[in-house]
């Protein structure tokens, strides 16, 4: 084999591995992680306030698949004509949108381009064909504080795993009551926990997660 005796020694050590192992030089190269691209169409004059994780964000928009220019939907033209609200970071809307709407500014005007993997995937759904990629134009109308704000999470959540446990959420009430003026009972609190944690606890996991928390319940 005299293609292998004049590779210097380094080479010949890869060489002899890539034999052994094929597979890691395959598995080993990484794959790109998918992104949005993300296109500013208008910046307000002033910006007060920067989305983030947790917040609840009031947009219109419109929705074009890339591959011919078609618009499935628009907030302004279908439906009751009005923007919608939603969470931004919780997955309640597409990947993307959540990658792609954060330190936005009131006021602000984005393009997004959506690979498919961040929005429908391979299967496509309605008026959206497989393995589309769409192209949104975002106008954020307003910011909220979330329903729950992941400032306060981060602040019970005392051993930083991103959940909550029973003794965690107890020890906040504990906390709660007594800036209130009221000594800490530890049996009141013991119920109040077990009743926070019926609701809350979705997955019954014992642990109120960063999803649980921030999501909207329909009955609060
Ligand atoms: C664009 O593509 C979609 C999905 O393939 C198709 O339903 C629609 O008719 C196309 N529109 C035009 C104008 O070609
Ligand atoms: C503590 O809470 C329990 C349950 O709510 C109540 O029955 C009890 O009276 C409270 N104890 C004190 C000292 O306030
Ligand atoms: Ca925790
Ligand atoms: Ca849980």
């Amino acid at each position: 084999m005299q293609f292998v005796s004049e590779l210097l020694p380094l080479e010949m050590i890869l060489f002899s591995i890539c034999l052994l192992f094929p597979s890691l030089f395959v598995s080993g190269r990484k794959l790109p992680e998918p992104e949005v691209k993300i296109e500013v169409l208008h910046n307000p004059l002033i910006c007060y306030r920067k989305s983030k994780y947790g917040d609840m964000l009031l947009v219109h928009y419109e929705g074009f698949l890339e591959s011919n220019g078609t618009m499935f939907h628009s907030s302004r033209k279908h439906g009751d004509n009005s923007p919608v609200w939603f969470t931004l970071g919780i997955q309640e809307v597409l990947k993307g949108w959540d990658k792609g709407l954060q330190n936005m500014c009131t006021g602000e005007r984005r393009k997004l381009t959506i690979p498919p993997s961040l929005a429908y995937g391979k299967e496509g759904k309605g008026k959206i064909p497989p393995g589309s990629t769409l192209i949104f134009d975002i106008e954020l109308m307003e910011i909220r504080n979330g329903p729950r704000s992941h400032e306060s999470f981060r602040e019970m959540d005392l051993n930083d795993d991103w959940k909550l446990s029973k003794e965690e959420v107890k020890e906040y009430l504990k906390k709660e009551f007594q800036k209130h003026g009221y000594s800490p009972n530890d049996t009141h609190h013991e119920v109040m926990v077990d009743d926070i944690f019926k609701n809350e606890d979705e997955d019954k996991d014992g642990f109120i997660s960063v999803r649980e928390f921030t999501y909207q319940h329909d009955e609060l």
